[in-house]
């Protein structure tokens, strides 16, 4: 954390991204950091390749976020909740290849495999990467604001699950409670997250739910989302990112799936499990991560056969004698 603070404060421009299908913490972190170093009158461009979610249209200075990878020279890079250049964008992927940073830092809450950056600032054991954020904000005295409390505290409850998943600490109350000291207000970010979405969003849902499946007695269920869908709901993807909370919802669930027809054709699974099934293990084995209770990854088949695929890998988990 040290280094990270040496670095803003030595350098003048900086570069900070976060991968892309960006959440509330990616684009949470990324603007808090953003807004910080523009008060130190440094250059600060906040990238994400993907537009913002329509749920985070509310954040303070949600327009910084470009979407066009910036041309010209930066002194640092800075990677949040991410530790993949190419979970970034290609653009970037490139750009790091090329030594074009100076500096590339990385913060996250992620454990990681291997160094990433010149600087990697990770602690698994916050709930956000918007918690590493505020420790470093406090320790540079940059988070007496209004703004930046909202956007760390939106990166909180995205990330516990509005306070409900195992990373729900004790810790995790008392940065609540500084944030509101600061003037983060929870209706406020709940109103904007979770209670204004658009009308086609449960249209989408009700056919979707039409698909819901139960397997391995009752211990999986999962969703699909069709191009068709999509189309007879007139919808666009992004309005069913929260949809695999849904099967993992039903009692008896320990593992549920939602399938989801990208543009391209392949298919993008989304994996939640309850207790004991450790999800990333399973979308590892296809190319993709996450955490224990939230994974995902993209299979190059048609549907029918990426269900059986995932079926076939989650059930060796749930059973490990099939
Ligand atoms: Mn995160």
């Amino acid at each position: 954390m040290q280094k990270v603070i040496k670095a803003i404060k030595s350098n003048k421009s900086f570069l900070i991204v976060s991968h892309y299908h960006p959440d509330g913490d990616a684009i949470g972190s990324a603007l808090a950091l953003g807004v910080s170093l523009k008060k130190l009158k440094k250059k600060a461009v906040v990238y994400n390749r993907d537009a913002v979610p329509f749920n985070l249209h509310f954040l303070p200075a949600v327009k910084q976020v470009t979407g066009a990878f910036p041309e010209g020279r930066f002194d640092c890079a800075i990677m949040v909740d991410c530790a993949q250049p190419k979970r970034i964008s290609k653009e970037f992927a490139d750009a790091v290849e090329a030594k074009k940073f100076k500096t590339l830092i990385c913060i996250d809450h992620h454990l990681l495999d291997a160094k990433v950056g010149d600087i990697d600032c990770i602690d698994p054991k916050a709930a956000s990467t918007g918690c590493v954020i505020w420790s470093i904000l406090k320790k540079m005295r940059l988070h007496k604001s209004a703004d930046i409390a909202n956007l760390i505290y939106c990166t909180m409850v995205v990330d516990t699950g509005s306070f409900r998943y195992s990373n729900t600490t004790e810790k995790v109350f008392q940065l609540a409670a500084e944030l509101l000291r600061e003037g983060a207000k929870p209706w406020f970010v709940a109103q904007n997250l979770e209670e204004n979405n658009p009308f086609n969003r449960y249209h989408l849902l009700g056919l979707s739910l039409k698909s819901l499946h139960i397997g391995f007695d009752g211990q999986f269920a999962s969703m699909d989302v069709t191009r068709e869908m999509l189309k007879e709901a007139q919808a666009h993807e992004d309005l069913s990112d929260e949809f695999a909370n849904y099967p993992r919802s039903i009692a008896g669930v320990e593992v549920s799936a939602l399938y989801r027809e990208m543009e391209d054709g392949r298919i993008k699974i989304s994996m939640r499990s309850k207790n004991k099934i450790d999800v990333s293990k399973v979308a590892k084995q296809f190319g993709g991560g996450g955490h224990k209770h939230a994974a995902g990854c993209v299979i190059n088949a048609d549907l029918p056969t990426a269900k059986m695929q995932i079926e076939e890998a989650i059930g060796k988990n749930l059973n490990p004698k099939l």
